[in-house]
C-alpha cells in the first residue's frame, strides 16, 4: 500500500511558542481551582477514613455519605477535570497558539465551570445531595446539584471546541503539514469527552433533572446507569490521557532523550478514542436487566482498550532504555542508572507508572466476568482506582505542576522545593501503598465499598476487616500529609519561588526518525470508527432498557 507521507517536520522548528502572561492566566485559574479541590476532597477522605478504621464518631451534624460525596466529586469529577483542561489549554497554547477570541472563550468555559462546581458543592454540604459521585438513582439530589453538575459538562464543552478550533486554524496556515503531536492528543481527549459526555447530560437533563424538581413521578433506574457508565468508563480514560501526553512527549525531554515513536503515539491516542466508549457495561457485569451476550461483547472490547496501555509501557521501557544506552549505560539493566531520580518532576510520574502495573493488572481481573463477581462492589474497587487514579494519574499531574505552575508564574522550580517534592513523592507513595494494599485485601475478603463503619451485629467476617481498616486509617493520614504538601508547595511555586524562566520541556523527535504516515491524522475516519463502534455496542441495550422497563422505582430523597 503506498502509504503518502508527511514532512517529517522537527517538533524544535516551532516550538519557540511563547506563553503570553494574559494566557498563562487562564491556565493558571483552572490549576488553582484544582489545588483547591485537593484540599477540600483529602481532608474529606482523611475524615473517612478515621470513620472507618471504628474509632472515630463524626460530630452528629455531619453525615458520612454526604462527605463521602465530596470526596467523589470533588477529587473524581472537579480536580482531575479543571486540572486537565487548565494543562490541555498550555499544550495548545505553546503548541498551536491560541487567539485572543478563543482565550476569552477559554474564561467563559472557565466561569461555567466553576459555577456549576459550586452550585453542586454547596448543595452536597448543605446535606441535600448524599448521592455520591455516580449519583445511582433511586438516590435523589435537590435539583440544584444536577444543574450544577450539567453546567461543569456544558462549561467543559466550550473548552473542547475552543482546542478544536485552535487545532484548525493552525492547520488551515500550514497546510499539508503534521499537526504538533501533544495537540493532536489533546483533541484526542476532548473529542473521547465530548462524545462521552453526551450521555451523562442525556441521563442528567432528560431523566434527573424533571425527576428531581418533581415532573416525573418515577426513573428508569437502568437506563440512568447504563447511561452513566457509558459516560463513566470514558471519564477514567480523560484521566489517563492527559497524563500518558506527559509519558510520551514530556518525560523523555526531562530524561535527556528524545521522542519514542510520533506514529506509535498517536496510533494508541486514536485506539483510546475507539475503544474507550463502548466498554461501560463493565460496571455493569451483575447488574440483571442487561442481556448477558452484550456484557460478554463489551468485556472483548474492553480488553481491546487494554492494548494502547500495553503500548505505552512498551513505549516507556523503550525511551528509558535507548536513552540509558545513548547516554553510555550497558548491561542489562544498567541503563536504569541514568534515570534522573533525583528529579522530582521525572520520580513523582514515573512511580505513576509503576503504580499502573499493578493498577492495570486490577483492571484486568475486574474487567474479567467471574473474578469480577468476587469483587464488585467491594472495597478491592476503591483500591484499584486509588491506585489508577490517585496514584497514577495524580502523582503523574503532580509531577506536570513542579514546571507547569512556574513556566506560567515566571518563577523557578528551586533545589529545596524540588527535595520537597521528593519528599511529597514518598509520603504520596507509602501512603497509598498501605491504604490501597488494605483495601485490596479487605475486598477480597468481603468488606464492601460506599459504606461507613459497621461491626454487622459483631459478625465473624466483620471482624476479619478490622485491621484493614486500620491500615487504611494510617494510609490515609500520611496520604493527608501530603496532601498538605502538595498544596504548601503549589503555593510557593506560585506565588513565592524565586523568579526565572522555568523550561516547558518538550521532547523532540529523533533526527532520523521515520515519518508519519498521513493517514493518522484522518479525523473523519477516526470519528466514524468511534461511533459505529459505540452504536454497535449500546443500541440493542439501550432499547432493551427502554422497550423493557420494569414499573417505575421509588425515590429514597435526602
Ligand atoms: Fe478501572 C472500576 C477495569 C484502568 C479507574 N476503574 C474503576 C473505577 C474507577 C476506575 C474510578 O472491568 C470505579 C468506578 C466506580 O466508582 O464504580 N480499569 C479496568 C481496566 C483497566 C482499567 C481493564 N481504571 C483504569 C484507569 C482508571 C480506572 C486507568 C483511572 C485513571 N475498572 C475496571 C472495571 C471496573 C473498574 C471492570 C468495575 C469494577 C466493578 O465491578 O465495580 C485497563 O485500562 C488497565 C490497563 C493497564 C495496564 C497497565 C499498563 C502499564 C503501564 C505502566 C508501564 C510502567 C512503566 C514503568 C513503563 C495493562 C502503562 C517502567 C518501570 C521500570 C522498572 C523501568
Ligand atoms: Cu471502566
Amino acid at each position: 500500500m503506498a502509504v503518502e507521507k508527511l514532512v517529517n517536520y522537527k517538533q524544535d522548528n516551532r516550538l519557540p511558542l511563547t506563553i503570553s502572561k494574559k494566557e498563562a492566566r487562564l491556565y493558571l485559574s483552572f490549576i488553582v481551582f484544582a489545588f483547591v479541590a485537593l484540599f477540600i476532597g483529602g481532608l474529606m477522605g482523611l475524615l473517612q477514613v478515621l470513620v472507618r478504621s471504628g474509632h472515630f464518631t463524626l460530630p452528629s451534624w455531619i453525615d458520612y455519605y454526604s462527605i463521602l460525596t465530596v470526596h467523589g466529586v470533588v477529587l473524581g469529577l472537579v480536580l482531575t477535570t479543571f486540572f486537565i483542561i487548565g494543562f490541555q489549554f498550555a499544550l495548545m497554547g505553546k503548541t498551536v497558539g491560541i487567539s485572543d477570541r478563543q482565550r476569552r472563550l477559554g474564561w467563559l468555559s472557565f466561569w461555567v465551570m466553576a459555577i456549576g462546581t459550586i452550585m453542586a458543592a454547596i448543595t452536597i454540604l448543605a446535606g441535600r445531595a448524599a448521592v455520591l459521585y455516580t449519583f445511582y438513582a433511586p438516590l435523589q439530589a435537590h435539583p440544584a446539584f444536577y444543574i450544577g453538575l450539567a453546567l461543569v459538562v456544558v462549561g467543559s464543552w466550550i473548552a473542547c471546541f475552543v482546542n478544536w478550533h485552535q487545532l484548525a486554524v493552525w492547520k488551515k496556515k500550514h497546510p499539508g503539514e503534521k499537526s504538533p503531536l501533544l495537540a493532536f492528543m489533546v483533541c484526542i481527549n476532548m473529542a473521547m469527552w465530548f462524545i462521552a459526555t453526551l450521555g451523562v447530560a442525556a441521563t442528567v437533563l432528560l431523566q434527573f433533572i424533571p425527576w428531581s424538581l418533581g415532573w416525573t413521578a418515577t426513573i428508569n433506574v437502568l437506563l440512568s446507569r447504563t447511561l452513566f457508565w457509558y459516560f463513566g468508563h470514558p471519564l477514567v480514560y480523560f484521566w489517563l490521557l492527559p497524563a500518558y501526553m506527559a509519558w510520551y512527549a514530556i518525560i523523555p525531554k526531562i530524561i535527556g532523550g528524545k521522542l519514542f515513536s510520533d506514529s506509535l503515539a498517536r496510533l494508541s491516542f486514536i485506539l483510546f478514542l475507539f475503544f474507550s466508549i463502548p466498554v461501560g457495561l463493565h460496571h455493569q457485569l451483575t447488574e440483571p436487566g442487561l442481556d448477558s451476550t452484550w456484557k460478554f461483547i463489551q468485556v472483548v472490547l474492553t480488553f481491546m482498550v487494554v492494548i494502547p496501555s500495553l503500548m505505552t509501557a512498551f513505549s516507556m521501557f523503550a525511551t528509558f532504555e535507548i536513552t540509558g544506552r545513548k547516554k553510555g549505560f550497558g548491561g542489562l539493566f544498567g541503563w536504569l542508572k541514568h534515570l534522573p531520580w533525583k528529579d522530582v518532576r521525572f520520580l513523582a510520574p514515573f512511580i505513576g507508572m509503576l503504580a499502573f502495573i499493578p493498577g492495570g493488572a486490577g483492571g484486568l481481573i475486574n474487567a474479567s466476568y467471574q473474578m469480577n463477581s468476587l469483587i464488585h462492589n467491594t472495597i478491592w474497587v476503591t483500591g484499584h482506582f486509588h491506585l489508577t487514579v490517585a496514584t497514577t494519574v495524580v502523582l503523574t499531574f503532580f509531577g506536570i505542576s513542579y514546571w507547569l505552575i512556574p513556566h506560567l508564574t515566571g518563577r523557578t522550580l528551586t533545589k529545596s522545593i524540588n527535595r520537597l517534592g521528593i519528599i511529597q513523592t514518598i509520603f504520596w507513595t507509602v501512603g497509598m501503598t498501605i491504604m490501597s494494599g488494605a483495601m485490596h485485601i479487605q475486598g477480597l475478603l468481603g468488606g464492601p465499598r460506599r459504606s461507613s463503619y459497621s461491626d454487622y451485629g459483631g459478625s465473624e467476617q466483620a471482624a476479619e476487616w478490622g485491621a484493614y481498616q486500620m491500615a487504611q486509617a494510617v494510609g490515609g493520614t500520611i496520604l493527608f500529609i501530603g496532601i498538605i504538601l502538595m498544596v504548601y508547595i503549589f503555593i510557593k511555586l506560585a506565588f513565592f519561588a524565586p523568579k526565572g524562566n522555568e523550561e516547558f520541556p518538550i521532547a523532540e523527535e529523533e533526527e532520523n526518525a521515520e515519518p508519519t504516515p498521513m493517514w493518522l491524522e484522518n479525523w473523519k475516519l477516526w470519528i466514524a470508527i468511534t461511533i459505529a463502534l459505540i452504536l454497535f455496542a449500546y443500541t440493542i441495550p439501550i432499547f432493551d432498557v427502554i422497550q423493557n422497563a420494569p414499573p417505575g422505582s421509588p425515590t429514597f430523597d435526602w
